[in-house]
């Protein structure tokens, strides 16, 4: 039956990408099906949220480049809280040039995202040779590939066929794991959807963003983790107690479409 009906734990036993037994295992054995969003603006900041949302979470999803004092020393820290806390790093790249400018994105610059991000993301606006490219660089030291089927924005334009392709190429490349979008897109293998734009209040943003529940996300749409980011860091909110009511909301959910 649907790989939706099925436990995080059962699909971690036999899913072929070792990063995604080990992410659907470390989702069963700590009951979460959180990520968080970690868009802040300082090395400080950003320790401080991961150790408070890290007993939380299982992938803390990170925009390394919005980070003002970013240095080897933060790689290095935020390692260490994954490693305690049991959670892995997604830097959410969004690549989306040709194969052989993304392989140097990838693995060089200030950044070496591919030497500490466990998953990270592309556009395939430029075709397969993307993949090829961040594969090359990723696919050896054992890391794995989002691709974006969809987005979360109002008047987003992956939809339709070139939804679709995105699916094809993913099914067809093993260094891909699954989505960024808003559901469960194919039965081929067992490709992970992860979906931001997850928000138990306000309804959207100004720029665009537009926030569904875990219920719809997880129990309706068949997808696999939540991604929630300023609705549990904003101002005046406590992060540990914010992540602890979306993780709880997003295992129900989980829960209640195994039932
Ligand atoms: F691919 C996408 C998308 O379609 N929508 C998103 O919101 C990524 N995001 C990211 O999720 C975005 O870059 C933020 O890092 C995060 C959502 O943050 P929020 O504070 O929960 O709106």
């Amino acid at each position: 039956s649907s790989f939706s009906r099925r436990t995080y734990a059962a699909r971690a036993a036999e899913h072929p990408h070792p990063l995604a037994r080990e992410l659907l295992a470390l989702m069963a054995r700590k009951r979460t099906n959180l990520s968080v969003a970690a868009d802040v603006a300082t090395k400080a900041e950003l320790l401080a949220l991961a150790d408070a949302v890290g007993p939380h979470i299982c992938v803390l999803k990170t925009h390394v480049d919005i980070i003002s004092d970013f240095d080897a020393d933060l790689v290095a820290r935020l390692q260490a809280l994954a490693e305690r806390h049991g959670f892995l790093i997604f830097e959410d790249r969004k690549f989306a040039d040709i194969g052989n400018t993304v392989k140097l994105q990838y693995g060089a610059g200030l950044y070496r995202i591919a030497d500490w991000a466990h998953i990270t993301n592309c556009h395939v606006i430029p075709g397969e040779g993307i993949i090829r490219g961040l594969a090359e660089v990723g696919a050896p030291k054992g890391r794995a590939l989002l691709l974006l089927a969809e987005m979360s924005t109002a008047g987003m334009l992956a939809t339709g066929a070139y939804t679709e392709k995105n699916v094809e190429m993913a099914v067809a490349n093993p260094f891909v794991i699954g989505f960024i979008g808003s559901r469960r897109f194919t039965e081929e293998r067992d490709l992970i959807t992860m979906t931001p734009g997850v928000g138990l209040h306000a309804a959207g943003d100004a720029l665009g963003q537009q926030y569904r529940s875990p219920d719809t996300i997880i129990t309706e749409n068949g997808s696999d983790i939540i991604i929630v980011g300023r609705a549990i860091y904003g101002p005046g909110k406590d992060p540990a107690a914010e992540a602890l009511r979306y993780r709880e909301a997003g295992w129900a959910a989980y829960e209640r479409r195994l039932a």
